[in-house]
């Protein structure tokens, strides 16, 4: 399988679920400042112009990340990345949405790219502090899924891979106070080889 990813972009949580498994792939940078991403080559790969992108080895493609996360880790069923419980399984499957589509779409968004919510300069600040809060308060719920009990306690699943790439946003980039238990979860999955790895193949000094 290939890898389309950006350096620093939420495709790092894939990458880091990749290297984390150890199997062989491929992967491609692709440069999203200079609009690599919307080359008709790419759109034709994937034509929401996003990252990541997964092309698998009979050449169809997946794109969401989620789904790609719970692919990649289903391919290797003896790693426990991909719980073999039921419901464990759909836990993490719904935590790993809702650090997609509420703490990035919602919360991350905002802050990094404040002009595509509006063009206006001037509600820029306004929009950046309303990201700030959906992460704020997204962390919260996290912090007490990395509880005993909860879904993200414990054995890392695919979930993880989600995890990886809003705490690296939340920590290293925003720099964010963040609860103890997110903390504690980045700082196990930050010293991993397969982080140092994702980081050094990424360009990203932290
Ligand atoms: N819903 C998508 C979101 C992916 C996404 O927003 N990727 C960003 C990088 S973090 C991207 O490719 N942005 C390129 C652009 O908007 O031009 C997913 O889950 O994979």
């Amino acid at each position: 399988m290939k890898l389309f990813y950006a350096p620093g972009a939420c495709s790092i949580g894939i990458h880091y679920l990749l290297e984390t498994m150890g199997d062989p792939y491929d992967r491609q940078k692709i440069d999203i400042k200079t609009g690599e991403n919307r080359q008709p080559w790419y759109l034709a790969l994937n034509p929401k112009a996003k990252v990541p992108t997964l092309q698998r080895d009979d050449g169809s493609v997946l794109t969401e990340f989620p789904v790609i996360a719970q692919h990649i880790a289903a391919s290797a069923p003896g790693t426990g990345l991909s719980p073999s419980d039921p419901e464990c399984a759909l836990r993490a499957a719904e935590m790993t949405d809702y650090l997609v589509s509420t703490l990035h779409m919602q919360g991350f968004s905002r802050i990094f790219r404040p002009a595509k919510f509006c063009e206006d300069p001037t509600t820029h600040d306004a929009i950046q502090r309303q990201g700030r809060d959906v992460v704020t308060s997204g962390l919260a719920v996290v912090e007490n899924e990395l509880k005993p009990g909860g879904a993200l306690h414990g054995e890392a699943t695919f979930a993880d891979a989600a995890l990886f790439y809003v705490l690296f946003w939340a920590i290293d980039r925003v720099k964010l106070e963040v609860p103890r238990a997110c903390a504690e979860r980045y700082a196990t999955l930050k010293s991993t080889e397969a982080a140092t790895r994702v980081f050094a193949e990424e360009g990203i000094a932290l």
